[in-house]
């Protein structure tokens, strides 16, 4: 089931250990980065959740990017928009790998977002998903633990299956 954020500036939501942190520059961001939490609960992967602001939030944002790993967390996606800095900053303080979506804003349709992100330079990478592109974030996320996880990858490969059969149902249908 999906999770809302009560309250996001008050801090993280602790779920029973979680393996991914699904954290964001900004509780607006949370209407886009909510598909990568649905994606995670699709597959019953525990995740948090938190707003942990580059900008605003500096020395926030990096202690919680340099105890992650400690605490369990496997994954971490982090979606911003605009000068959208923290996934790229949450990488330079983790080992940890890191999903980053870019959020289009009401200006320039996500593309200040989307470069902001995927420019890292080399020795710190940012696993860069589309614009708005959460629910692949959530399913990258799938996979990188399923590389690990018998179980999960079997059910990533169901899903994949079952994502080829929608469209060999939807070819048929056209065909009738
Ligand atoms: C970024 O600034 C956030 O990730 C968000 O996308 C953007 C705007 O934040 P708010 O002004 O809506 O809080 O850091």
């Amino acid at each position: 089931m999906a999770r809302r954020l009560p309250d996001p500036l008050r801090g993280t939501k602790i779920v029973s250990n979680p393996v991914v942190g699904v954290i964001m520059g900004s509780d607006s961001d949370w209407p886009v980065l909510e598909a990568a939490g649905q994606a995670l609960d699709e597959f019953e992967v525990s995740y948090e959740v938190g707003v942990y602001s580059a900008h605003r939030t500096p020395q926030r944002m990096l202690d919680y990017a340099r105890s992650a790993a400690d605490r369990g967390i496997k994954v971490i996606i982090a979606g911003a928009g605009g000068a959208a800095h923290l996934p790229g900053m949450v990488a330079s303080a983790t080992p940890l790998p890191v999903i980053g979506v870019p959020v289009p804003l009401k200006y320039l349709d996500g593309l200040d977002s989307l470069l902001s992100i995927v420019q890292m330079p080399a020795g710190v990478p940012v696993a860069t998903v589309s614009v708005g592109g959460a629910r692949n974030a959530g399913l990258l996320a799938v996979r990188i633990l399923a590389a690990g996880d018998e179980a999960l990858c079997a059910r990533m490969s169901a899903f994949q299956a079952d994502l080829e059969q929608l469209v060999l149902d939807k070819d048929a249908a056209l065909r009738e």
